[in-house]
């Protein structure tokens, strides 16, 4: 059996970037189109499928409503198995509440029958019942998913005989990563799955042979251009276990040096030739315990004013200030 794996969509209006919006509910029908061509009933999404929380546009609502009516009622084999991202949620996600959460995934869930929230959960996929995905939304606190963790790999471990994937949206560790990790990707309770597909970072790449980082269909901005080098989805085949990456040509986030050519179909941003000069400063010279004198006088030292006739006149006006 193959299966579609998609996270990160974001949907959103991005004033920036206005044919962003346009992009994503197109790869979204790409998407399901690909399924369709390829006899392909299943949908796995990793998370995040609106960019805001409380606060989707009334627009852009409508607009997620009317795109899935129209790609179930076109196709209405496929089905959808997501997860709740950090994105599109109504409430802090916690371990107590995780299977319930309050997200935009349920909102789909609740509306269409073909959309299936698994948080918490794990669903058949297959009509002959013998693949089944798991599912553990974006939890705050790596204490939380731990224990996720356990009561998702305890409940596969008991289903004998089924092909088992699981879907999470969490920071794992991997090389070049920098910024505070959630779970180990070799830990062994991830050895009761086939395999482990994670969205949330966007980047696609495999970890482990079994642990895999999604991507994105389209990408969000220039923060994530260097990330991901072609946007796209996978496909995963339960026979081969492997999972195949599949262009969609949509414009990626590029940064170039000023004057240097713009490469076509991307969104561009210049980088300035001159090279700043930075000047270390030390975080306790900046904390809010320190008075405002010490903190001009560090703001000084920082940007490289010596002169203390300068500093002075700073510390003048500042005793005039309250
Ligand atoms: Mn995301």
């Amino acid at each position: 059996m193959k299966i579609l794996v998609t996270s990160d969509w974001h949907i959103h209006t991005y004033k920036d970037f206005p044919n962003r919006e346009e992009n994503i509910f197109s790869a979204v029908e790409d998407m399901f189109s690909y399924c369709n061509d390829n006899n392909i009933t299943a949908i796995y999404f990793g998370g995040d499928l609106v960019h805001a929380n409380n606060n989707t546009p009334i627009k852009v609502t409508l607009n997620v409503l009317d795109l899935f009516e129209r790609m179930f009622d076109k196709y209405p084999q496929i089905n959808v198995f997501a997860i709740s991202g950090n994105h599109g949620l109504g409430e802090k996600s916690i371990l107590e509440r995780a299977n319930n959460l309050i997200s935009w995934v349920q909102i789909l869930s609740k509306r269409f029958s073909n959309f299936n929230c698994i948080d918490m959960g794990s669903w058949y996929t297959s009509d002959t019942q013998d693949t089944v995905v798991y599912g553990i939304p974006y939890l705050e606190f790596k204490e939380d998913f731990d224990k996720a963790l356990t009561i998702q790999s305890d409940k596969a471990a008991k289903s004998i005989g089924k092909f088992k994937t699981l879907l999470i949206h969490q920071t794992p560790d991997f090389p070049t990563i920098n910024f505070p990790m959630d779970t180990n990707p070799n830990d062994p309770r991830y050895k009761v799955f086939d395999h482990v597909h994670c969205g949330h970072i966007h980047k696609r790449m495999p970890i482990t042979e079994y642990f895999s980082l999604i991507g994105t269909p389209t990408q969000l901005g220039f923060d994530e251009g260097g990330l991901q080098v072609d946007n796209g989805f996978l496909v995963y085949d339960t026979e081969t276990k492997k999972n195949t990456f599949h262009k969609l040509d949509y414009p990626k986030f590029v940064e170039v040096k000023e004057g240097e050519p713009h490469p076509p179909n991307c969104y561009v941003r210049e980088l300035p030739n001159y090279v700043p000069t930075v000047t270390t400063a030390s975080r306790e010279e900046f904390t809010e315990g320190n008075s405002k004198d010490a903190i001009l006088v560090s703001y000084c030292k920082a940007q490289g004013i010596e002169d203390q006739a300068t500093i002075d006149v700073g510390l003048k006006i500042l005793s005039k200030i309250n």
